[in-house]
């Protein structure tokens, strides 16, 4: 079996990246006793995902996945390469790194950004040749369909929701969570949530948000801690919470607000009714991945759900808009049970990516 694994990932902006790569790298550990070796390029953005990560080590064991600083090329001269190989996101392995693959041979994968568009599962799996080592790299997508990569979810994720719902005392008001890209239509959706029929608490976890979220309450700044109370709108800044944590907000509030790739599955794993952010394209390709989405969750184009989307992604959440969503709330819940259900019947990533470097043996 090949046991040991190196995963490369850059941080390019946000969290995303660093993410996934975490929750992967930790997977591997936990459920197929790998050992994992993460190479990751800025310590300083993986100290908010990786709990524990002292930013100032080159080499530090965390959860017992080794996570290394991905210096410059001449850092890996020396550097014998794991059995397999990941590249995430076509993150560009160091050349010398490469160069030591030759002598041998890993199975070299790109996992790729996650999109549900038909494309993927043609494109799920196959192979090319590297122009100057003639080694091969796989491109991994992960997806929503049985052709492709599936969708990163650990073995006891849907247990351990179910063990914290049914701790959760549910409150008369509607509980949302906001994590958002800060040109969202933010003000227009707390000035309908503050106009709402029903009182609505919104909980924000720290982050690029708050300037617009200041603005609208009048202040000049807020932070952590803060409460601020608009008519019907009640808005607490929560600190920038672990993973963990943040899979138990998803879980306890009955609308969730996510955005880019990791907390958007996350979101989907919450069985709960959520708006997705996608990460923001050249010539508006993001449109395109929701669209795809949205049809995978069986949407229709003309739902409350679509039309929601489409303004927060490029107009404005309107009171009416708002009080449309709240009406159709019930049926939403229940579209959300049983797409999220739908979807935990597939195998997930990591154990796709593992069989799959079984079958290459
Ligand atoms: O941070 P993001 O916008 O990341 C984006 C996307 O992944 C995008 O596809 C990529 O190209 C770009 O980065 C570079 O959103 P995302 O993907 O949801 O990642 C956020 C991570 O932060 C996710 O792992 C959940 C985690 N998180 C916490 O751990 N605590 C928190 O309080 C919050 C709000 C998030």
């Amino acid at each position: 079996m090949n046991r040991r694994w190196d995963i490369f990932c850059r941080v390019v902006d946000n969290f995303g990246d660093i993410g996934v790569c975490w929750r992967l790298a930790k997977q591997l550990q936990d459920e197929y006793a790998l050992d994992v070796r993460l190479w990751v390029d800025d310590l300083n953005v993986a100290s908010k995902i990786v709990m524990d990560l002292d930013a100032k080590l080159n080499h530090q064991k965390i959860h017992c996945v080794e996570v290394c600083l991905w210096r410059d090329d001449e850092s890996f001269v020396s550097v014998t390469p794991a059995d397999v190989v990941i590249e995430a996101f076509a993150c560009e392995l160091p050349s010398s790194y490469i160069q030591n693959m030759v002598a041998n041979e890993p199975i070299w994968l790109n996992l790729e950004y996650l999109s549900a568009e038909a494309w993927v599962d043609d494109f799920h799996a196959q192979s090319a040749i590297h122009p100057i080592t003639s080694l091969q790299k796989t491109f991994f997508f992960p997806g929503f369909t049985d052709n492709t990569g599936g969708l990163i979810r650990e073995q006891n994720l849907v247990a351990k929701r179910e063990a914290a719902k049914a701790e959760f005392k549910r409150l008369p008001s509607l509980q949302v969570s906001l994590f958002c890209y800060p040109h969202a239509p933010i003000h227009s959706l707390l000035q309908a949530m503050s106009e709402s029929e029903h009182s609505v608490e919104c909980f924000v976890p720290t982050g690029s948000a708050l300037g617009k979220i200041a603005e609208f309450f009048g202040r000049a700044q807020i932070e952590v801690g803060d409460t601020l109370n608009k008519q019907k709108l009640s808005l607490t800044v929560l600190p920038f919470l672990t993973q963990g944590e943040y899979d138990q907000l998803l879980w306890c509030c009955d609308l969730n607000f996510v955005r880019g790739e990791d907390s958007w599955i996350r979101a989907l794993w919450s069985a709960q009714p959520f708006i997705w952010q996608t990460y923001p394209q050249d010539e508006k390709h993001h449109l395109k991945k929701l669209d795809a989405f949205l049809e995978k969750y069986e949407v229709k184009q003309n739902d409350v759900l679509s039309e929601f989307h489409h303004a927060w992604l490029q107009a404005e959440i309107t009171p009416t808009l708002w009080n449309k969503l709240m009406t159709a709330f019930p049926a939403l819940k229940q579209q959300a049970a049983l797409q999220t259900q739908k979807f935990e019947q597939q195998p997930d990533l990591a154990a796709k990516l593992v069989i799959f470097t079984k079958n290459k043996v």
